[in-house]
C-alpha cells in the first residue's frame, strides 16, 4: 500500500494545485488522492461536483476530444455515442482477480492474487499512466441516501467516458462528499484506461482493504467501479461478514388490480433477461384489468433482514441501467425505449447518416447504410454486425416512466420471491417452485447457463453460475453458499424460490415461449403461489403449475404447447446431475452439507 502523506506529493507535483475543495472533509480521502496522484502524476485534476452545469461541460470537452460523438438532438435530446476500442467491448473475467493474503480465502471460482505481488504489478502500471491526461476525481453513493447500507466510493479515473458514466450509473457528486463527511470509510476505486491492451489489463479487488485498482480497460463492468466491482464483489463480501447479501438480481414490483403489491426479485446471468423483466410491459389484458410492473433495479440488489417483520428487503444500488442493446425494441421492452429517448450514453451501436443511431433488432429492417460500431462504413449485405453483440445504453433511472414509487426509499421494499433463471436451449422447464428455502439455494447454486457476449470468450457453452454470482463473488463461493443457507434463520417468513427458462427452443431452433412481457403469466403465477393460492404439482424438479394454471388467454399457445415446454425427462435430469459435478469437484471437501443433501434427495425423487 502507498503510505506517502500530502505533503510529500504536493511537493513533487509542484505545478499541480492539489487543494481539494473546502466541501472534502475527509483527511483520509484527501491523503489518498494526494498518493494517487502521486502514483499516476496525472497534468490536471477534475473535482466532479454532480451538478447540471459541469455534466454539461464534460458532455462538450468529450466531444471536443473524440470520446464522444453528439448525436441528433432533435431525436435524442442530450445523447451521445461512445465507441469503445475494438479490445475493450465486454468484461474480461480471466483479468478479474480478488487479491488477499491466502488463496483459500477467494476459493475455487476466482482468479487470485496474492496482495503485495498485486499493489506491486499495478503500482508499476499505474506509474506515471497519467502524465499529460486530467484526472477526474468522482465522489460517489451507492444506495439510496439515507439508506443504512449506502456506501461511498470514490473513483480516480483518466476516462472522461467513465466519470459521465458514473455520473448516470450512481449518485455522484457532491452528495457523496456530505454522505462520507470527516468519515475514513469509502471505497477506495483508481481506475486508468493506461493504453487499453489486454496484455496490461488488471481488474483486482482487496476487500481487505475496501479498494479496487482497475487497469487498461474502459468498458462496463470493468471500469465503472461501482457496479460490479464495488456493488457486487466487496459488497458480497461486507454482507458476508455483516449478514447481509449482495445478489445480481433484478427487483421488480408487481402493482395487482386490487392494489396488492408484490416485490420480487430475480437472478439470470449477464444479457439473460434482467433488465427486460424488471421493465415488462404485461400483456394487453393484463394492463387492461390494471395490472402495473414498476422496476425498482435491473441489475444489483442488496437485501437484509428487517428486524421487526423477519422479512427480506431490498434496495437497488444503482441509480441507471447499463442495458443490452441488440434485441431491445418497441416490442421487446417499449419501456427501455422510452428511457434511452434522452440523456443517454451509448456504447458501440451503429451511427445512421441522420445522427440517430441503430443495433440488430430495434427495427426489422436494417438500415440501407450507417457507420458500423467500429466507425466504418456499413451496410446490410457487408456481412458483419451494425453494432457490437454487447452494445449498451446508460441512462439514469429517473428516465423510467415504469419506476417504482419505493425506487428510491431508504428503507428498501419487501420482497415476496426470488427467481433464479437460465438461458437453456433444451432441458430445463419454463417455471417451477424450489420446494423450501434450503431447496431454493440448492437450485440456484446449481444455476446453468448458456455464455453470452457480456464477458469475453466463447458464446454459447452451458456453464454452473451459481446465482448468477460466478463472476461477481467477491470471496470463497464455499462461504458464499453457506451464507444463503443460514440467511434462513435469519428470517421469519422467507421469500419462495422460483426457476425460470425463458428459453427452451424447438429442434427447429424457434423459441418455445414467446417471452419479454407475455412473461407476465409466469410472474402471475409465481406471485399467486406466493400468496398461497396458485395450484402445483409436485414433481421432481419442485412444484410445477399444471398447463392449465397457466393463464394461455390471448395466446398463440395450446395448453399441449405448455406442457411440452413443462416436460422434464428423467434422462435428462440425470445428464443435468452428472454436469453439476463439475461444479461440485471444484468445491470438493469444501461444499456445503446442504447442497450434498439437496443432491441426494433429487435423486432419490428421479
Ligand atoms: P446484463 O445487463 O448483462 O446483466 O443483462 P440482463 O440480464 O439485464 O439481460 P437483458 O434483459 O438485457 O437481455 C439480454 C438479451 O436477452 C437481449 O437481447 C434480450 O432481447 C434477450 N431477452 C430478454 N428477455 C427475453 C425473453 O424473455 N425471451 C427471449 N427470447 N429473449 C429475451
Ligand atoms: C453484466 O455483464 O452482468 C452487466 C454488464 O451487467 S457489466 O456492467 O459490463 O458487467
Ligand atoms: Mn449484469
Amino acid at each position: 500500500m502507498m503510505q506517502m502523506d500530502s505533503s510529500l506529493a504536493a511537493s513533487t507535483q509542484a505545478s499541480l494545485d492539489l487543494s481539494a475543495p473546502s466541501k472534502v472533509q475527509s483527511i483520509s480521502v484527501r491523503n489518498w488522492i494526494a498518493q494517487c496522484v502521486e502514483l499516476c502524476k496525472p497534468d490536471n485534476l477534475y473535482w466532479c461536483d454532480g451538478s447540471s452545469q459541469q455534466r454539461q461541460e464534460l458532455y462538450d470537452r468529450a466531444v471536443n476530444e473524440g470520446v464522444l460523438i453528439r448525436l441528433n438532438q432533435q431525436k435524442l435530446p442530450n445523447c451521445y455515442l461512445h465507441r469503445s476500442n475494438p479490445n475493450d467491448v465486454a468484461r474480461t473475467e480471466q483479468l478479474t482477480f480478488i487479491c488477499t493474503p491466502s488463496e483459500d480465502m477467494v476459493g475455487p471460482t476466482n482468479n487470485w492474487m496474492e496482495t503485495k505481488a498485486a499493489y506491486a504489478r499495478l503500482r508499476g502500471l499505474f506509474d506515471g499512466c497519467m502524465s499529460g491526461r486530467t484526472m477526474y476525481v468522482v465522489p460517489f453513493v451507492m444506495g439510496p441516501i439515507g439508506c443504512p447500507l449506502a456506501k461511498v466510493g470514490v473513483q480516480l479515473t483518466d476516462s472522461i467516458y467513465v466519470a459521465l458514466s458514473m455520473n448516470i450509473m450512481t449518485r455522484m457528486g457532491d452528495v457523496a462528499w456530505e454522505a462520507l463527511g470527516k468519515s475514513d470509510e469509502f471505497t477506495h476505486c483508481l481506475h486508468s484506461l493506461g493504453d487499453v491492451n489486454p496484455e496490461r489489463r488488471y481488474i483486482c479487488h482487496f476487500p481487505l482493504d475496501n479498494t479496487i485498482w482497475s487497469f487498461g480497460s474502459g468498458y462496463g463492468g470493468n471500469a465503472l467501479l461501482g457496479k460490479k466491482s464495488m456493488a457486487l464483489r466487496i459488497a458480497s463480501f461486507l454482507g458476508y461478514q455483516q449478514g447481509w447479501m449482495a445478489e445480481h438480481m433484478l427487483l421488480l414490483g408487481a402493482l395487482a388490480p386490487n392494489g396488492e403489491k408484490t416485490y420480487v426479485s430475480a437472478a439470470f446471468p449477464s444479457a439473460s433477461g434482467k433488465t427486460n423483466f424488471a421493465m415488462m410491459t404485461p400483456p394487453e389484458k393484463y394492463v387492461r384489468e390494471g395490472w402495473k410492473i414498476t422496476t425498482v433495479g435491473d441489475d444489483i440488489v442488496w437485501m437484509w433482514v428487517d428486524h421487526e417483520s423477519g422479512r427480506l428487503r431490498a434496495v437497488n444500488p444503482e441509480a441507471g441501467y447499463f442495458g443490452v442493446l441488440p434485441g431491445t425494441n418497441e416490442q421487446t421492452n417499449p419501456t427501455a425505449m422510452r428511457i434511452m429517448a434522452h440523456d443517454t450514453i451509448y456504447t458501440n451501436v451503429a451511427l445512421l447518416p441522420d445522427g440517430d443511431v441503430w443495433w440488430e433488432g430495434k427495427t426489422e429492417a436494417p438500415p440501407a447504410n450507417c457507420i458500423d460500431w467500429t466507425g466504418q462504413p456499413w451496410t446490410p449485405d457487408c456481412g458483419r454486425k451494425a453494432a457490437h453483440p454487447n452494445s449498451r445504453f446508460t441512462a439514469p433511472t429517473a428516465n423510467n416512466p415504469a419506476l417504482d414509487p419505493a425506487a428510491n426509499d431508504p428503507a428498501g421494499v419487501p420482497v415476496s420471491a426470488i427467481v433464479f433463471g437460465g438461458r437453456r436451449t433444451r432441458i430445463i422447464p419454463l417455471v417451477y417452485q424450489a420446494f423450501n428455502w434450503n431447496h431454493g439455494v440448492y437450485v440456484g447454486a446449481t444455476l446453468s447457463s448458456e455464455t453470452t457476449a457480456a464477458a469475453t470468450g466463447q458464446v454459447g457453452v452451458v456453464r454452473r453460475d451459481p446465482m448468477a454470482m460466478l463472476p461477481f463473488i467477491g470471496y470463497n463461493i464455499r462461504d458464499y453458499l453457506v451464507h444463503w443457507f443460514r440467511m434462513r434463520k435469519r428470517m421469519k417468513d422467507c421469500p419462495r424460490i422460483f426457476h425460470v427458462n425463458w428459453f427452451r427452443r424447438d429442434d427447429q431452433g424457434q423459441f418455445l415461449w414467446p417471452g419479454f412481457g407475455e412473461n407476465m403469466r409466469v410472474l402471475k403465477w409465481i406471485i399467486d403461489r406466493c400468496h398461497g393460492r396458485a395450484y402445483a404439482v409436485e414433481t421432481t424438479l419442485g412444484w410445477m403449475p399444471r398447463a392449465r394454471d397457466i393463464d394461455l388467454e390471448g395466446l398463440n399457445i395450446n395448453v399441449d404447447q405448455l406442457e411440452a415446454i413443462q416436460t422434464v425427462e428423467n434422462n435428462s435430469v440425470k445428464l443435468e446431475l452428472l454436469s453439476q459435478e463439475e461444479l461440485f469437484l471444484k468445491l470438493a471437501g469444501d461444499l456445503p452439507k446442504e447442497m450434498v443433501f439437496q443432491r441426494e434427495l433429487l435423486i432419490s425423487r428421479l
